[in-house]
């Protein structure tokens, strides 16, 4: 392990639909990164280990019912109870691959018709992503793929609303990967994404704030 004390790791963010691939590609991003020897741990949001996690764990599995504004508040409290560990991590080298993040908070809130400006204010002054990277798969092809129909959400009417969000959303910083390819060629792009945002925050890029 050959980090030095001013070098951080990097906030790399996959996006995308359901299905459409986050978890596949940041459990296969791992395995390379480990064998560039590259210090990299792989988060996930909803973390649903917390007891604000088990909450929403529960709200998906349509165990429990909770309105639509207090959900999202959860979800956000759920990225806040990670924020000092997060800049920790970041701050003593080690990069974060993280699988959905403060966008998909945003585009299933707003998407169930809650107003755009008051979904992000909660996640203000979380850490900004160094890269989002969005997995883009029609929401058709993505309802194709295996899994799909157990939780909330896992609706293809919703889905669709939850795209159209997204591209609300998107700005002119994110990649986006064609993620109805095969995992291997949605892999190859990825990981030339990945590693060359190391190298960027390495060098020292400023960790940042989001939305504010
Ligand atoms: N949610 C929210 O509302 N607010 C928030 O703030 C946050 C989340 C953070 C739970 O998320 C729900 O919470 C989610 C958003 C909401 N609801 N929905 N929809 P989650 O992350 O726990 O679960 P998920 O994202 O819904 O779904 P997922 O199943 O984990 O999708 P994925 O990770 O993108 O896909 P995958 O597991 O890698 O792949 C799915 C299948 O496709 C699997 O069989 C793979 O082998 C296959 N696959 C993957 N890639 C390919 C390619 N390239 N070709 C063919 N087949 C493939
Ligand atoms: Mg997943």
């Amino acid at each position: 392990n050959n980090r030095n004390s001013d070098s951080r790791g990097a906030l790399i963010v996959l996006e995308g639909l359901d299905r459409s691939g986050k978890s596949s590609q940041s459990s296969r991003m791992m395995s390379y990164l480990e064998g560039l020897g590259v210090s990299a741990e792989l988060w996930r949001f909803p973390d649903r280990s917390t007891c604000v996690g088990q909450m929403i764990s529960s709200y998906l599995a349509n165990k429990s019912d909770l309105d639509d504004h207090t959900i999202h508040l959860l979800f956000s409290a759920n990225r806040w109870e990670k924020r000092s560990l997060m800049e920790t991590k970041l701050r003593t080298g080690t990069t974060l691959i993280v699988d959905r993040y403060s966008y998909s908070g945003v585009a299933f809130s707003s998407a169930k018709g809650l107003d755009i400006e008051w979904c992000k204010a909660p996640e203000m002054g979380l850490l900004a992503p160094d890269l989002v990277v969005y997995l883009n798969i029609p929401p058709e092809k993505a309802a194709e793929r295996g899994g799909y129909g157990g939780e909330r959400y896992e609706q293809l009417d919703f889905q669709r609303k939850v795209a159209h969000h997204y591209q609300v959303l998107r700005d002119p910083s994110w990649k986006i990967i064609d993620a109805s390819l095969p995992i291997e060629d949605v892999e190859k792009p990825l990981r030339d994404m990945v590693l060359d945002c190391v190298k960027t925050c390495k060098k020292g890029k400023t960790l940042l704030n989001l939305w504010s």
